[in-house]
C-alpha cells in the first residue's frame, strides 16, 4: 500500500494547544541516561548567563576544538528505547498511561513543519502502531548516510568535528552555567571559557501538545533555562526555556535571506516544544563572537512577515507551514490504524519527485522495524496495563 499526500493540502484551521511539560530526562557526560524529572533537572539543566561584557570580549568560538568530546554519530541518533523507558517510569510513578495519538522526538516533527519551505531536503521516518498510539521513529540508516555524505562533501574525517559544528556547542558552553548564577561559584563562572566542550550532555523535555484533533507527546532537547524556573508547578516552565543558536553576522541582503530561513527552522523547532525564547550568537568569519540577539518565539512569525528584505519569491509564512503540518498529522492519524499491531509504515518525502508518501512495509521489514522501535520492556509494561 502506498498513499501520497498532496503538498498543496492545508488544514483550514490550526487549533493549537499550548505544550505542557510532562517530565524530563537527560544524558550525562558518559552517555548514561538520567531518569526522573527531579534528577534530570538537578543534574543536567543549564542556565543562560552571558553578560554584555562577555559579548564584548571577542570570544573565540573555535577555541578548544581539538579537545571536543564527540559522541560517535551512530550512537547519537535519537535514542528511542531511552524515551520509552522514560515514559514507562513516568507512567509507573503517576499510575496513568499517556494516551496521545503520536509519540515521537520533536526533531522529526520539525522536519514535517518546515517541509513547505525546504523542498530540497529528503524526509524518512517510520510509523509503528502500538497500544492505540503511533510511535514515530527516525530512519537512522538514512540519517547516518546523510551525515556521512555531508562529512565527505566537506572533507571532514569521520569521528572529527568541523569548526562550524563545534562553534554551536562552544557557544552553549560559554553562554550557560550548570546552576543558577547565584549558586555558581565565582571560579566556575570565570573558567567557563576553558570548559571542555562535548555533545554527550543533554537535557530532554517531554511535552504534551496538540494540533487540530491530534494529541502528541514530543521529546526534545532543551539548551537552557533563559531566566528562572517558576516555583509554582502550575506555571508553564517551557516558556522559561531557551534554544541557543549561532549564525554568521549579517552584512549583505543575501545573508539576511539565509538567516531568515534558519530563523524559520529555529522557530519551528522551538514552537513545537513550546520553548519561549531563542538566543542567537552572531560570529564573524574567524568564528569570534560579535553579538547576541534574543527573540521571543511567538514574535518570530511577525518578524519574518514584516521583513521587507525578503519580500520577493517564496516568502516564508509560519501560519502556512502550520496549516500544512496540521493537515499532515491529521492525515497520518486517519490513515494508520493505531490498533493494528501487525503493521509498520514509512513516511517519506522525495525532493526529486516532490512526493510525500506513506508506505506500508512488507511483513519482514515491518517486523524488524516494529521490534527495533517498541522495546520488549515497554511492550510488556503496556500489556500488563491493559488487563
Ligand atoms: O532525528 C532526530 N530527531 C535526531 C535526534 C537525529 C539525531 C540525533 N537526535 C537526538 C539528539 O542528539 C537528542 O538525543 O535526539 C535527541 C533530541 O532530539 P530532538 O530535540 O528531537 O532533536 P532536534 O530538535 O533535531 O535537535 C536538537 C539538538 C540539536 O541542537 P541544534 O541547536 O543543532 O538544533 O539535538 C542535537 C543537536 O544538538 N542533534 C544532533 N546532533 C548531531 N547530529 C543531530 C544530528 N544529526 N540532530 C540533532
Ligand atoms: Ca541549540
Amino acid at each position: 500500500m502506498i498513499k501520497s499526500f498532496p503538498l498543496s493540502l492545508r488544514s483550514k484551521t490550526t487549533a493549537l494547544k499550548q505544550p505542557k511539560e510532562l517530565f524530563s530526562f537527560a544524558r550525562d557526560i558518559d552517555g548514561e541516561w538520567i531518569y526522573g524529572d527531579a534528577e534530570a533537572k538537578d543534574q543536567a539543566m543549564a542556565y543562560f548567563y552571558l553578560p554584555d561584557s562577555d559579548v564584548g570580549r571577542n570570544i573565540d568560538l573555535g577555541a578548544g576544538i581539538s579537545k571536543f568530546k564527540k559522541m560517535p554519530d551512530e550512537q547519537n541518533v535519537g535514542d528511542f528505547p531511552a524515551l520509552l523507558r522514560a515514559i514507562q517510569l513516568h507512567e509507573e510513578k503517576t499510575g496513568s498511561r499517556i494516551s496521545t495519538n503520536i509519540v515521537t522526538y520533536r526533531g522529526l516533527m520539525t522536519k514535517l513543519l518546515v517541509l513547505p519551505y525546504n523542498l530540497n531536503d529528503a524526509v524518512s521516518m517510520y510509523v509503528v502502531p502500538f497500544d492505540g498510539q503511533l510511535f514515530v521513529r527516525n530512519d537512522e540508516d538514512a540519517e547516518l548516510a546523510r551525515r556521512r555524505e555531508q562529512n565527505e562533501s566537506q572533507n571532514q574525517p569521520e569521528g572529527t568535528v568541523s569548526k562550524f559544528e563545534y562553534l554551536g556547542y562552544k557557544f552553549e558552553a560559554i553562554a550557560t552555567l550548570p546552576k543558577p548564577w547565584a549558586q555558581t561559584p565565582r571560579a566556575t563562572i570565570e573558567k567557563r571559557g576553558k570548559k571542555l566542550v562535548n555533545n554527550y550532555e543533554q537535557y530532554i523535555s517531554v511535552v504534551k501538545t496538540g494540533i487540530g484533533k491530534a494529541k502528541l507527546l514530543l521529546a526534545g532537547e532543551v539548551d537552557c533555562v533563559f531566566d528562572y524556573v517558576p516555583e509554582d508547578p502550575r506555571e508553564n516552565v517551557l516558556l522559561h526555556y531557551a534554544e541557543l543558536k549561532t549564525s554568521r553576522v549579517l552584512q549583505h541582503p543575501g545573508q539576511v535571506v539565509t538567516f531568515e530561513k534558519k530563523l524559520f527552522k529555529t522557530w519551528a523547532q522551538s514552537f513545537l516544544l513550546g520553548v519561549g525564547t531563542v538566543v542567537y550568537g552572531f560570529r564573524d568569519d574567524n568564528v569570534h563572537l560579535q553579538g547576541v540577539e534574543v527573540y521571543k518565539t511567538e514574535e518570530i512569525p511577525v518578524l519574518i512577515k514584516d521583513n521587507k528584505l525578503t519580500d520577493q519569491g517564496n516568502k516564508i509564512a509560519c501560519t502556512n507551514a502550520l496549516k500544512w503540518y496540521g493537515a499532515v498529522i491529521e492525515w497520518l492519524v486517519e490513515q494508520v490504524d493505531a490498533a493494528d499491531e501487525s503493521k509498520a509504515y514509512k513516511v517519506s518525502f522525495d525532493p526529486g519527485s516532490r512526493t510525500f508518501s506513506l508506505i506500508e512495509l512488507d511483513s519482514e521489514e515491518g517486523k524488524k522495524v516494529r521490534e527495533k522501535t517498541i522495546s520488549k520492556e515497554f511492550s510488556e509494561w503496556r500489556r500488563s496495563e491493559r488487563q
